[in-house]
């Protein structure tokens, strides 16, 4: 008898009508082959998979995305409940029965003369009580390779879902990559995602945003849990104690970079467990517990460096894994190297930018598309944490906080409670990036900087948030940080990356209990001496510059936040308007 998931499948490419289906299994040689198959396959700038030079990168590939389809399209992404209250304000939302007449219509031989890709895979550690068997198909070679890389993906999985009908689907087609038949639509109810129109990133990749923040924290919600758009790491201090913390900060604001940072502070370091997704399940002990559901990084290229982040270009150079991609690079075209903004070394005298155009083309263009990307392991991390495929996890004792801010919010602040947390989460508010289409540099409020991930009503997400800390009898301390701040010339106040440790030191110190705060009316701010800077130039009327609290400005931060909670109505907890009136009178 054909399983659930043969079933679907078969109901499925009745819709689809590909020329072929199959069935992947994860394995060396299939990937191979896959890698084969896209680099005979041409689409407009040339084959899916370009062979880059393996001397120097060994297993790399470059792919060129449509130039139309570069980022994750948010106006074009929905989350689907029965009713529009559950999607919430925070998500598009249409017709149950809509949408699917829509996404039919699109879907009917979409896949005519093309292959489709089953992809059986396991978001978590397939031992882990935590993971979540996934089926998805796919017509892109490029993405069927690329959730090989994300995901841990294979016969395993097959066999966990055989009997069982509970895993999550995705459908996934590029479709004609027409802007206008474009939809990201995710039904929670269900656990389905139907994806047609994108063979880009977050949009394509059902495994990462769709799957393990949007329909990951609808069952989270149902079952007590929460999926968060964090890092997950732990943090070595000089006496060789490992204390593990989450960080969420937006799209393109610096969460790679931190995952993996090369300490800056003499006896610290840091180990790597995940760059992008956390899943928190509250442990048998109290604690709050994380694993990273992925098993790849999916990285913004431009500014990796060896100065900047070390271990990625570590990551990316090793190829243990079997392959490595790079998305909308620019190509040197007399050494065959990927090349972007930020690398270290001259721009390439001869090269080719993201859209195989020839570059330099003497109007100062860019080579790399901002928003290009790569694909590699996660075992390939050379700071890669033992405990990475640990089934239960690491227990967390700090979660941080981050936007992109040039003004006003501190370098690191502390909050004074579990509520007082999640209102800090809430009131997050950042410059938006390249990450997303749209408009690049405008502050919007990002809470948890889940704005664009969260698979439900964004009020009973926070409401969740502080039902999560009631049962948790040793909750982790919430800080906030940012990197951002800009002096009056528009240069960063504070240097960011390996040195960013000095406030992760700062952090730990707080959690061990060995140092004091001051109170301002942002939170919990280090004391002077408190923040180790030694080694580190900087003048200190400009590190007092990184935690000025001005007045007027923060009555005018307290207004735009205000207006940014009003709009979940009575669906917002009566706590976080507490903890905002708290902040409103302590700028008054
Ligand atoms: P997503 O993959 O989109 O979720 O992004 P991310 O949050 O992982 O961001 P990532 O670490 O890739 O960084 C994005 C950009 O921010 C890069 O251009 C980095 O160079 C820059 N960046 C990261 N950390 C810092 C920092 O400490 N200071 C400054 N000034 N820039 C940083
Ligand atoms: C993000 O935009 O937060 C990413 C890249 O991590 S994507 O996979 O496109 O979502
Ligand atoms: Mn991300």
């Amino acid at each position: 008898m054909a399983s659930a998931a043969e079933k679907w499948v078969d109901e499925q490419a009745r819709l689809a009508k590909p020329s072929r289906i199959v069935w992947c299994d994860g394995s060396d040689g299939e990937a191979q082959r896959l890698i084969e198959i896209g680099c005979e396959e041409e689409q407009i700038s040339g084959p899916v998979f370009l062979k880059l030079n393996h001397k120097l990168w060994p297993t790399a590939y470059l792919h060129r995305s449509h130039p139309t389809d570069v980022a994750r399209t948010e106006h074009l992404t929905f989350v689907n409940h029965s009713t529009r209250e559950a999607s919430g304000p925070n998500n598009n939302w249409m017709d149950i029965k809509k949408a699917k007449a829509l996404l039919t219509r699109l879907s009917d031989g979409c896949m005519r003369g093309r292959t489709m890709y089953v992809l059986p895979y396991m978001m978590g550690h397939p031992d882990s009580p935590y993971a979540k068997a996934c089926l998805m198909f796919t017509d892109s070679t490029y993405v069927a390779v690329s959730m090989r890389i994300m995901t841990r993906m294979g016969r395993v999985v097959m066999d966990k879902i055989r009997n069982r009908d509970d895993f999550i689907k995705g459908f996934h087609s590029v479709g004609d990559l027409s802007p206008d038949r474009r939809y990201i639509m995710h039904f929670p109810e269900e656990s389905l995602v139907w994806s047609v129109g994108s063979g880009y990133g977050g949009n394509a990749l059902l495994g990462k945003k769709c799957v393990s923040l949007r329909i990951a924290s609808y069952l989270g919600y149902r079952q007590g849990w929460l999926a968060e758009h964090m890092v997950v790491m732990g943090i070595e201090d000089i006496r060789g104690r490992v204390t593990y913390v989450t960080a969420a900060l937006p799209s393109a604001c610096g969460k790679t970079n931190l995952a993996m940072m090369e300490s800056a502070l003499p006896g610290y370091r840091i180990w790597t467990l995940g760059d992008d997704i956390a899943w928190l399940n509250i442990g048998p002990d109290g604690r709050l517990w994380a694993i990273n559901p992925e098993a790849g990084y999916f990285g913004v290229a431009p500014g990796t460096s060896m100065k900047t982040n070390p271990n990625m270009m570590g990551t990316l150079r090793r190829g243990a894994f079997f392959p490595t991609l790079f998305t909308n690079v620019g190509l040197n075209t007399e050494t065959n190297e990927p090349w972007w903004e930020g690398l270290e070394g001259e721009p390439p005298p001869q090269a080719q930018d993201w859209q195989g155009r020839p570059w330099p083309d003497g109007r100062g263009s860019k080579a790399a598309h901002p928003n290009s990307r790569f694909t590699v392991a996660t075992i390939n991390t050379p700071s890669l944490s033992k405990e990475y495929d640990n089934p239960y996890g690491v227990p967390i004792s700090a979660m941080i906080f981050g936007g992109r801010r040039a003004h006003l919010i501190p370098l690191v602040v502390e909050s004074l409670s579990w509520a007082n947390g999640v209102f800090l989460g809430a009131r997050m508010g950042s410059e938006t990036t390249a990450a997303a289409a749209g408009r690049v540099g405008v502050v919007r409020r990002d809470p948890m900087a889940m704005l664009p991930f969260a698979g439900y009503n964004m009020g009973d997400y926070f409401r969740h948030w502080l039902n999560m800390g009631q049962r948790l009898t040793r909750p982790p301390k919430i800080f906030s940080v940012n990197w951002f701040r800009v002096d009056e010339n528009g240069k960063f106040l504070w240097p960011g990356f390996g040195e960013n440790m000095r406030v992760l030191k700062w952090i730990v110190d707080r959690v061990e209990g060995r140092v004091g705060a001051r109170e301002t009316p942002a939170g919990l701010v280090p004391k002077v001496e408190d923040l180790d800077v030694y080694g580190l130039d900087i003048p200190s009327e400009r590190l007092a510059r990184l935690f000025d609290v001005r007045m007027k400005d923060w009555r005018d931060e307290a207004a735009d936040i205000k207006e940014s909670l009003k709009k979940y109505g009575n669906r917002l907890p009566r706590e976080l308007w507490a903890e905002y009136e708290a902040l409103e009178k302590q700028t008054k």
